[in-house]
């Protein structure tokens, strides 16, 4: 099979190509309009194939107006977690031993129905975590992705199992990969689609079973995902919705003795904790953990200016930083640094910050209350210790005042030293530094416990090929406009992170994300009763 020729979905670029970017909107506001009109129903988990309803519910608001309600939402305890672990360990056995093909079949046909419906997926995912129609649709595009390519990675790979051969006569020798058992999937609210279908088929398609637990913030999104499994053929049991907060719910799933893995992706600080948790249980397994960055841009004297602004504007800025690949932190040619930070300023001045079901808008609210409050934290320190060149408020404009807008944000003359410069904040903050020379900034650049996602902007060979051989991380983009750090498609850049970005330093969406759900058997049979 040519590993090269996958084909990403690719709504919006498609649309645009053949110049039919109206219907993409038309057909975006209808399902905006449809889903709208559903919301505020209360949300049972799903459990063994049934609802699961709980004494207590939370409720989720919309971040770009927070009075709007997306939806009640099963607060779930340990007791829940039990009862959802109990059912996917009862599938495990029926599941394992589903032959790999039909679950390609299953993930293949959830793919197509993802398809068919999404448009009300974005919709969803607009009116739920507040990404614009362009990155929303991306986000989905993303997750139907993840099910095709891992289907196909099963298949490719005839099920990870093969004959070794005959070391020595008659010993008749095979190696097997084979699930754990139950996995706790345990997801961000950030691509509340994309990687919580990933991470979830990364280990439902390989054989295990699964509990699995969405941001609070974007639980409506993750029913969305499991009806379709469902629909799709996967059975009773094998994939199982727990909603609730982190503690409540997350950290249960984590302690439980009989969850085998967890795939996790979030924060560093709860990905250090979970690790942890899990190592300190009787039966350790994999922790697949997907963490933060504070991700690095350097811009060289042999920089286009054109392309850094532009790519440095939307990495820092697209979701409003809400990424783990946001451009955070910016090292500049001192030759070039004013013009650049002027132009930065200026471009990002232009940024549409609206309400995100307008065909306009770009920049997008903030998730929650303490999200808000980092902002308003992170950007009085900058202007003590920096100079906010733009931004640095919350949106005071009165038809935006009930979602959590704020101005994305530019600052200067903040040491690299400063926290403000080396911590993940996750809002549309970026500190702008002048280097030297390309030394230094390298050097400044690898200087951070983190290693997610780096962009260059050079048209010099030499220093591009001295830039990959240097920098420390797993996502490097050269001269990329359209984002300098943010936006990885399956297959083709197979996303994760170096340093304390990941736990693996195997990436989802690649070739080496699928093996490790799986733990390795090498089966000998000496004699005639090995001969196939
Ligand atoms: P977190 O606050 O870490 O939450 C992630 C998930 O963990 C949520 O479902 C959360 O539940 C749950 N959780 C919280 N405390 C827990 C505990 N003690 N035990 C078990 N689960 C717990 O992250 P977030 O704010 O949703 O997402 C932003 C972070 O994710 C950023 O640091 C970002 O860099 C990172 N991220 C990394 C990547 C990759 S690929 N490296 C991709 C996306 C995001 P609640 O929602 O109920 O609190």
């Amino acid at each position: 099979m040519d590993q090269a020729r996958f084909e990403n979905e690719l709504t919006v670029a498609t649309h645009r190509n053949d110049g039919t970017l109206g219907e993409f909107h038309d057909s975006f506001e209808d399902a905006v309009s449809t889903v709208e009109a559903e919301l505020g129903a209360s949300h049972p988990m799903w459990i063994d194939g049934e609802p699961h309803e709980t004494d207590e519910q939370y409720t989720v608001t919309n971040p770009a107006d927070r009075d709007r309600e997306i939806g009640q939402f099963a607060a779930g305890s340990a007791a829940d977690v039990d009862l959802a672990v109990e059912a996917a360990a009862d599938a495990f056995d029926g599941w394992r031993r589903t032959d790999w093909r039909d679950r390609v079949e299953i993930f293949r046909d959830a793919a197509g129905r993802m398809r068919d419906r999404k448009y009300r997926l974005a919709a969803t995912l607009t009116l739920e975590n507040g990404k614009n129609r362009f990155e929303a649709m991306a986000d989905v595009d993303e997750a139907i992705d993840f099910l095709r390519f891992y289907a196909r990675e099963v298949e490719r790979n005839e099920g990870y199992a093969f004959d070794t051969g005959e070391p020595t006569p008659g010993q008749h020798c095979r190696n097997e990969l084979r699930p754990f058992g139950v996995f706790g999937v345990v997801a961000p609210f950030n691509f509340p689609i994309a990687i919580f279908t990933g991470m979830l088929t990364g280990a439902v398609v390989t054989g295990n079973t699964a509990v699995a637990k969405p941001a609070s913030a974007t639980s409506l999104v993750a029913h969305e995902v499991v009806e379709t499994l469902s629909e799709a053929g996967v059975p009773d049991g094998v994939v199982n919705l727990v909603t609730g907060s982190g503690s409540d719910v997350g950290q249960p799933l984590i302690e439980h003795e009989d969850v085998a893995g967890v795939a996790f992706t979030g924060s560093r600080a709860v990905g250090r904790e979970i690790r942890r948790t899990f190592f300190e249980r009787e039966k350790p397994g994999p922790v697949i953990a997907e963490l933060g960055g504070k991700n690095p841009v350097i811009v060289t004297e042999n920089a286009d200016l054109e392309k850094a602004v532009s790519g440095v504007a939307n990495g820092a800025f697209g979701f409003s930083g809400q990424k783990c690949s946001a451009t955070s932190r910016v090292y500049v040619a001192e030759a070039l640094f004013d013009e650049f930070t002027d132009r930065l300023v200026a471009e990002t001045e232009e940024l549409v910050i609206d309400d995100p079901r307008s065909a306009d808008a770009f920049v997008s609210p903030l998730i929650d209350d303490s999200a808000l409050a980092r902002y308003e934290r992170i950007c009085e320190t900058a202007r003590e210790v920096g100079t906010v060149r733009t931004g640095g408020e919350v949106v005071a404009d009165t038809d935006l005042a009930d979602g959590r807008f704020v101005e994305p944000t530019v600052v200067t003359d903040v040491p690299h030293e400063h926290e403000i410069a080396r911590e993940e904040h996750f809002v549309p903050f970026v500190t702008v530094h002048p280097v030297s020379d390309f030394d230094e900034a390298i050097e400044k650049a690898n200087d951070s416990s983190y290693g997610l996602c780096t962009g260059l902007f050079s048209e010099d060979e030499d220093e591009i090929e001295a830039w990959f051989d240097r920098i420390e991380s797993g996502m490097c983009y050269v001269n990329r406009e359209q984002s300098a750090t943010t936006g990885a498609l399956v297959q083709a850049q197979p996303f994760g992170g170096w340093k304390a970005s990941g736990t693996t330093s195997k990436f989802a969406g690649g070739y080496w994300y699928l093996p490790q759900f799986m733990r390795e058997q090498s089966r000998t049979v000496v004699g005639d009763a090995g001969r196939e």
